[in-house]
Order: structure tokens, then sequence, then C-alpha cells
């Protein structure tokens, strides 16, 4: 049967007949019973990977690719008139992660499905996901981000497991999401939720009842935590994801024959982040009901567990006051304090307590004593673990540390995202790169031959011309794609320091007035969400959307520079800016950015990275070389002595710095305050002056410098730009998330043995 008959089976009339959503509907079908062919058995130890976040993106492309169809879905409905990328519109994207964590957590679980090992993903069925974000007024607003329609990947269950929430009886659904891998197996993403969900409550935005936990705990991802019930929903949500989600692995161990004494020899738990904590007692408190003595229970729990870190930021590494536990969990309230006791006979050490003196249960702290593995997310984190951050740990349980540098599925990132220059690859170095990500390496060859430069300049200049006629289509602004697209898209928060890029504008804005022309035009693109009740973060975004108001009006600058502040920045998103970036914006503090997946991303689409010597920006440098990368600022030593030293005082650099002084001082300036709101700009200049706790203030003329030159080589040397651009994608190969998991694999998880 060719593929069109196929698909005008299940759509039962013509393709040329049939709407967009239709055609979707059948692609969903036949999507399925394709990866359900691709299902094999599992031997040996099998992954559950736990996590709040896997953030998945749109599916239907990515499967299809997967799945070797992609060319003849596209075809085939071409011949019928109709276009894959509109169907693909008809799709919501599930919004079922924040940032990074998450869609490394999707990225996994497409690399286990394409090596052919069997790891499951567990987590939750949100309705909402994170939240859908607008500008109004200049001001992010929130709303739900609804993604659950009639037909969706995640499939109904009959699978329910009993939960207990502050004493009272829940019953968790299982759903299941076909994970397909790249000619590769089919595993499963577990998602679970409660039928009792109600979606109505919601109101004013994402408000809700935060009390009424049947019929909220899954509607939002990261729930407000500003108050104490928002805090304790968070509680509530993972007790349900890792007690569902551990009930759910001894059954799948038990079917396949495993006694739960030998649990470690058919499972392998990875907590991703602290948020699957809890799955340490509740495996314990689950092993004790089927008859296992507490010490053998640990010892079980800690050879079938391991974590990742992924985070050194203190109000990430989640620490519960007990009282939370308490009322929630009271059933794993015991098992923690003998885990405390038992961590307590291990060391006297009181700062690598579980429980520590104000009654505060440590999530990271009860991992790293509980299971055999710790590691970090690139090679500089693991060392800022090791030698700062939990030196205390390491020096106990030196053999439990080891790194893992983060990667990213070339599958969605390359061959997705962006066909022309996969294409272009193909040409030269044939596919091999599509299943070895080595094989790019290839490309080094052609690193001085022109028509290949020429090719890939042609490549940036369509992606550029696409991405323009996105924005235009979905933004409302158009922008000129012979300037140099500037891009820094990533949560918004104050480490990873989008307030610099914003002095650095203002500059640039200052620099133009004076008639100090930039050498080239710059289109400087942000893409960020905000949490909801981060305060400084929504002011940066007002800052820069009130920026980009203040230099769209003004025609002098206006020919040289522009801001553009994408809305609702996710997934679907980032798969049309990548491509399109020439220059990408990696700036956090130096120490604080424990890996950053979106460096990875942008380097192997041809974008070169202006970044500071921090997470995985430290690899990409030793890859490419210092003159491929534009690096500057402090070292994570300096920043880390200047905290150990705590005398910063951004006054100072104020005082002593003219043009820090007219960048900041121009925030609650005459034109920043005619087109914007004085309390945001007024709370942005003063944390900037007077706290500054990410240190933007010391990197600041390096950054101006290192940026100035990189436009300069833009424009000057066109040529040696595309040749860094060609080093850059040739030198990709080590940032896949495929030799990511083989490495977990080797040294963590033994799958399938
Ligand atoms: C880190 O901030 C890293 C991802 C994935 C984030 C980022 O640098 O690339 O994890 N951590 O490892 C995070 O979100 C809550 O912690």
């Amino acid at each position: 049967m060719s593929f069109t008959e196929t698909l005008q089976g299940l759509t039962g009339k013509p393709l040329a007949d049939c709407t967009n959503q239709e055609l979707y509907l059948a692609l969903l079908e036949l999507v399925r019973q394709k990866s359900a062919d691709r299902v094999q058995p599992v031997t040996g130890r099998k992954l559950y990977y736990i996590s709040a976040e896997f953030l998945i993106g749109k599916l239907l492309s990515n499967n299809l690719i997967n799945l070797g169809l992609y060319d003849e879905a596209r075809d085939a409905l071409a011949a019928a008139g109709k276009s894959l990328s509109d169907i693909e519109e008809v799709e919501p994207e599930p919004s079922l992660g924040n940032g990074g964590l998450g869609r490394l957590a999707a990225c996994f679980l497409d690399s286990l499905a394409t090596l052919n090992l069997p790891g499951d993903g567990v987590g939750l069925r949100y309705h909402f996901g994170l939240f859908h974000q607008s500008f109004e007024d200049g001001v992010q607003n929130e709303k739900p981000d609804p993604w659950l329609t009639a037909h969706s990947w995640a499939e109904k269950t009959d699978i329910t497991y009993p939960v207990e929430l502050a004493g009272k009886e829940y019953t968790a659904r299982l759903y299941k999401l076909a994970v397909t891998g790249y000619e590769g197996r089919t595993n499963t993403l577990n998602l679970f939720d409660l039928d009792t969900i109600d979606e109505s409550i919601v109101h004013d935005g994402i408000a809700f009842d935060k009390t009424a936990i049947d019929k909220n705990l899954t509607l939002f991802l990261y729930p407000d935590d500003s108050d104490e019930a928002g805090r304790r929903l968070r509680v509530y949500q993972q007790y349900l994801m890792v007690s569902a989600g551990a009930q759910l692995i001894l059954a799948e161990c038990a079917a396949r024959g495993c006694d739960y004494h030998d649990l470690a020899d058919y499972a392998a738990i990875q907590i991703n982040d602290t948020h699957p904590s809890m799955v340490i007692p509740e495996l314990i408190r689950l092993l004790g009901e089927k008859g296992i003595e507490f010490e053998e229970a640990v010892k079980i729990v800690t050879k079938t567990c391991a974590y990742t870190n992924h985070t050194i930021l203190a109000e990430a590494l989640e620490k519960w006051p007990r009282a939370y536990l308490d009322a929630v969990v009271p059933q794993l309230m015991p098992i923690i304090e003998k885990l405390d006791a038992l961590a307590r006979t291990r060391t006297k050490d009181e700062s690598l307590a579980i429980i520590d003196k104000d009654d505060r249960v440590h999530m990271a702290h009860m991992d790293i004593h509980f299971t055999h593995s710790t590691n970090g997310v690139a090679a500089l984190h693991t060392e800022i673990l090791k030698n700062s951050e939990l030196h205390g740990f390491y020096e106990l349980y030196p053999e439990k540390f080891n790194n893992k540098t983060n990667g990213i599925t070339f599958r969605r990132w390359l061959l997705e995202c962006d066909p022309r220059l996969t294409a272009t690859l193909e040409q030269h170095i044939g596919s091999g790169f599509r299943k070895d990500a080595a094989e790019l390496e290839k490309l080094l060859a052609f690193a001085d031959d022109e028509a290949v430069l020429d090719q890939l300049t042609a490549v940036k200049k369509a992606n550029k011309e696409a991405l323009a006629d996105w924005l235009l289509r979905t933004q409302k602004v158009s922008v000129n794609t012979d300037a140099v697209f500037d891009i820094q898209s990533k949560r918004l928060h104050e480490y990873k320091r989008q307030q610099l890029n914003l002095l650095y504008l203002i500059h640039q804005y200052y620099e133009i007035k004076a008639g100090h022309l930039p050498a080239a035009p710059l289109v400087s693109i942000f893409g960020a969400k905000a949490a909801p009740a981060y305060t400084i973060a929504k002011d940066i975004i007002h800052a820069l959307l009130t920026l980009s108001k203040v230099i769209a009006a003004d025609p002098e600058v206006s020919q040289w520079l522009q801001v553009v502040f994408v809305e609702n920045y996710n997934v679907t998103a980032a798969e049309k800016l990548i491509p399109a970036c020439d220059l990408s914006e990696q700036i956090s503090l130096a120490s604080k950015e424990a890996s950053g997946t979106g460096n990875m991303k942008f380097m192997l689409n041809g974008a070169l990275t202006l970044g500071t010597m921090d997470g995985a920006n430290v690899e990409i440098s030793q890859q490419v070389g210092e003159e491929n990368i534009y690096i500057f600022g402090q070292t994570s030593d300096q920043v880390i002595h200047r905290y150990a030293v705590g005398d910063y005082d951004p006054a100072q650099w104020v005082e002593g710095d003219a043009n820090i002084r007219r960048a900041i001082n121009f925030l609650t300036g005459p034109e920043m305050l005619a087109a914007g709101h004085a309390e945001n700009l007024t709370r942005l200049h003063n944390e900037l002056i007077h706290k500054d706790w990410f240190q933007t203030l010391p990197d600041f003329n390096a950054y101006v410098v290192r940026k100035g030159q990189a436009l300069s080589d833009y424009v000057c040397d066109p040529k040696g730009w595309r040749r860094k651009c060609l080093v850059n994608i040739a030198k990709a190969g080590m940032f896949s998330s495929d030799r990511t998991i083989a490495e977990y694999d080797r040294d963590i998880w033994h799958l399938g043995k």
C-alpha cells in the first residue's frame, strides 16, 4: 500500500478533501500504529527517569522523522496540495517543562530509544503546563496553556494506583505516551494524573484555590510557591509522582520475575534534580509492605537509585519544612527520620544531615546519602560540586561523584529544525552523522572550501528570512535580515544576566546617538518566561520591552538597533530561532550555569557563542578552540572568590565608570519613564545599584568590547566568520545526547544487563 493509500484509509476520503485537523488526526493514528510495532520486550535492567518536567515539544514531525516516514508524508501531502508544516500548526505544544532541565529529559528519552536501551520516563500530566505568556502594556501576563485535546499523544490506561496524601486516599491514573527512537525502539513516557481535576477552577489568569487538592493537583507545573499553600501543593505533586511511579516500577519488575530483594537487577531509577527525591523513602516504605526490613530496603534503594544535580543555586536545592511533610506525607516521616539517623552514623558533620537544626528536610542530602551516584551536568559544574558546594559529601563519598556533560538530540535540533543545513551537510559528508554525531567532524575538511562556506552563508540567510516571516506572522514585527541576529533565549533569571544584555543595548543606544556607529546593524532577540512570582525577572522583561519601544520610535537608532522580545517562548519558538542565529548569548555569571543546553543547540546550527567561561561553554570552547568563540568576563574562580570575600559593592562600579553609570541611569531617565512604568524601572535600577547579586557590572566593559569585536568580525571578515561557524558545526558531535546517554549507561545504569 502506498503512503497516500494508508493515510486515505485513515481519513476515509481523498487527502485533498481533508482539513488540516483531519490530516493531523490521521497522522497521529498512523504514528501510533507504527510506533507500537517497535515496542520491544525488556530484559535485564530497565531505566526509570523520574522528572517533574518533560519538555517534549510538538511530536508529529519528530515522530515521523524517527519512524523514517517524514519524507514520504511530506511528499504525499504535497501531492494532494497540503503542507506538513501547516498541519503541524494544528498540534498544540505541551508545556510540560520550564527550561533546560525539562528539555534535557525529553532529549534523553529520544536518545534512549534511539540507542535501543530500555528506558521510560515517569512524570505528571499537567493540564495547563507552565503557563502561556503574553505581553500586555509591556508586562508579562500568564494564562493557562492547555494542550490536552480529545485526541492527544498521551493515552489513557486502565492502570491506577492509590496514593495517600494528608491521610486521604487519591487514585493516580496512568497515561502513556509513546517515545520513538531514530531507527530504534519505542519506549514510554508514563504520566500520572487524577480523574477529579477540575480545569474550571482556574480564574483571572492562573489563579485557583490552592487547597482543593482533588481538583487542582495536576493543573500546573510549578504552581506559585510564594505562599505556604503553594509550597505544600508542590509537595503534594511530588509525592503523587513518586508514589505512583514507585508502584508502577515495582509492579513492572514483579511482572518480569523480580522478588523485590533483587530490584536493582531489574530497575535503575534516575532522580532528576530534587523534585522526585521522595521516591527514596517511598520505595523503602513500599518494600517494607512487601516484608523487607529497613536495613535491607535501604541497601536495595541505594543500589537502584542515582541522582543528578542540575544547579548550585540555593533556591533550587529544595529544603522542605518538616511540618509540611508531617502534614502531607506523614507515612514518610518516620522513614526520613531513620534515614537521617543512619546518615548521622556515617558523619559527624552537621551540615551533611538530612534534617537540620531548624527542622528542614534537605532533599539533595537524602539523595546523596542514599543513592549510589551523584552527577553534575558539565565538567566545570561537577568540579564546583566536588570542590565547594558539596565538598563535605565528596569527602565522605568520593566514589559516588561523577560528571555527565549534557547533550541534545540532533534529530530535533538539527534534522527537524534545520532541514536546509542538514541537506547541505549530507551533500558533503554523507548521512552517517544522523546516527553517529562524531561524523560531523568530516566537515572540517571543507573549512577552507569557499563554495561550501558560501553554501553555509546561503543556508543561514534563508533561515533568517524564514524567521523574519515567522516573526511578522506571529509577533507582528518586521526585522532586517541583513542585520546580525543576536539571540538570548532561555529562562529569565538574574544569574543568566539578560540584564547585562539590556545594559549593553542601552550603551549602544547612546553610542549610536553620539555618532559612534556599530560595525553592523543588530537585531537583538529575546525569548524567556519569568516565574510568575519573580518580581525582578518581570522587571527585566518590562525594561527590555520598554527599551524596544524607545528604540523603535527613534529613527536615528532604529536603523542600527532593534530589540525583539518573542512572546511565549517554547520549544516551537526555539526551533524557529536557533537555525537563524548568528550570535548566541551565553552570558551567565561564571559558576552559576550548571551546563546550558541552548548553547549546544546554537553551536550545532552554526551560530558563534558570545559567552562566559561557565557550564558547558567551557567544553564548547575546548572543542572549537578559542579563536572560534567569543569568551569574556570573570572566571568562576574569581566569582567564587568575590562571593567568599563578600565585599562586592555595585555602587562603586557605578561611581567609577561613566559608561556603566550612563546605562543604569537611563533605566529611570525620561525616555524610559515616558514609555514604561516607573515602579518596575525604579525597582530594577535600585536592584542593580544596591545589590547586583550576579555581578553584572564587573563584566560590563569586557562584554561590550567582546561583542563589538564579534560584530566587526562579522562585517569585516565574512569568510572568516563563516569558517568559524563551520568549525562549530563540525565540533558539535560531543554534545549529542546519544553520547551523554551512552556514558550514563556505561557508568551508572548498565541497562539490559
Ligand atoms: C541548569 O540551570 C542545565 C539544565 C539541564 C538547569 C542548566 O544549566 O543545562 O538544568 N537546572 O541540566 C535547573 O533547572 C532547577 O535546576
